[in-house]
């Protein structure tokens, strides 16, 4: 190979300066290019578009530049305005997404880990006795919740369909909840029961609505915001399963401050894109048994020495919550898709 030829001072100097003045005029390039975009927040996402509002409250519907990776409803962007395309629909193109200070994930068969909403400050977790109250569902949010700090709200929804039995049965599941630390919320309505109590913790937060399809967030939306005017569905056959009503995340303004995000039903929350002691973690009875059962490698199954199991049976973690934690690492495994190799 023939050998480089040595530069000489001069000349190393020379390219030096060249390149610093280069960069320099790219600098103050995108500087400048930064200073002519607008700041937004995203208030709507479908498809190849997002509604942003503005700092005077004015909404346009927007591109989005291809090298942005994801934008959800909370973000916060910098937006160019431009000459309107897709039948005047669309004026703008989203440039920038600012960094999440939050932001809820779930993983996609697909995608990958997809966001819901950046932002938030709480998750309300809605469950309903129709179609059937999971639990399971309740536990995989709140792994959620404390993986990523933000604070939830269980729900549980449309109570007046209860006989005094369910409903005393569901007290007491729930009470667990509340012994925990965890807000615990029933509400109807029809009835208006447990509204007033909704809407304090929903002052002056973002907080994101998820759950079921089905199981009412949008109709908790209409209640708390009647100007909302969330589409809300019909249940109309026996099986008493939502229709998939909303189809895209939306942010809506409280009046006295706040900002609601109603998302679409998902059916499993799924969270195989995290590793075991992730969800380990996410239970947070079992923090304190962590690191104390006699192999290190326990699985809190069957092990002998499980401090966690031993727990159980003292009854200071409770059965059913140790049943829907095996119940989660069970289906993370089925669930993974063989293209996504395991966290
Ligand atoms: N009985 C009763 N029905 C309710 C209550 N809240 C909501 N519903 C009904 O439940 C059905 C579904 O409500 P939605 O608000 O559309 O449910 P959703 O969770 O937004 O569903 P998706 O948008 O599909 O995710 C509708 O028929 C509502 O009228 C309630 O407190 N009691
Ligand atoms: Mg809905
Ligand atoms: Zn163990």
């Amino acid at each position: 190979m023939a050998k480089k030829p040595k530069l000489t001072h001069r000349q190393k100097r020379q390219v030096a300066a060249n390149r610093s003045k280069r960069l320099k005029e790219k600098g103050k390039q995108s500087e400048a290019d930064l200073s002519s975009l607008e700041t937004g927040r995203v208030i709507g996402r479908f498809g190849k578009h997002a509604d942003i509002e503005d700092t005077s409250g004015a909404i346009s519907r927007c591109h989005i530049r291809r090298t942005i990776e994801s934008v959800v409803c909370g973000d916060d962007v910098l937006f160019s305005r431009g000459e309107a395309s897709d039948g005047g629909v669309v004026s703008g193109v989203i440039e920038v997404v600012k960094d999440r200070k939050s932001v809820l994930t779930r993983p996609d068969f697909y995608d990958g880990v997809k966001p819901i909403a950046a932002n938030i400050d709480q998750i309300i977790i809605v469950s309903a006795v129709l179609p059937s109250l999971s639990l399971n569902i309740i536990d995989r949010y709140l792994v959620a919740c404390e993986d990523t700090g933000i604070q939830p709200v269980i729900v549980l929804n449309k109570v007046e369909l209860m006989s005094d039995e369910e409903r005393e049965t569901a007290a007491s599941q729930l009470e667990n909840y509340r012994s925990l630390g965890y807000q615990v919320l029933l509400t109807s309505c029809k009835t208006g029961e447990g509204l007033d109590q909704l809407n304090d913790l929903l002052n002056d937060r973002v907080s994101v609505f998820v759950g079921q399809s089905g199981v009412g967030k949008s109709s908790l939306i209409n209640q708390v915001l009647p100007d909302a005017d969330e589409l809300v569905g019909d249940i109309s056959d026996n099986s008493g399963l939502g229709q998939h009503t909303t189809t895209a995340a939306k942010l809506l303004h409280l009046p006295a401050g706040g900002d609601l995000i109603d998302s679409p039903g998902v059916r499993e929350f799924g969270l195989w894109h995290l590793p075991t002691e992730r969800v380990t973690w996410g239970f947070i009875e079992f923090r304190d048994y962590l690191g104390g059962c006699k192999f290190r490698d326990c699985k809190h199954l069957n092990d002998p020495g499980c401090l966690l199991r031993q727990a159980v049976e003292d009854g200071e973690i409770s059965a059913e919550r140790f049943a829907s934690y095996h119940k989660i690492l069970a289906s993370m495994d089925e669930q993974r898709p063989s293209h996504a190799s395991p966290p």
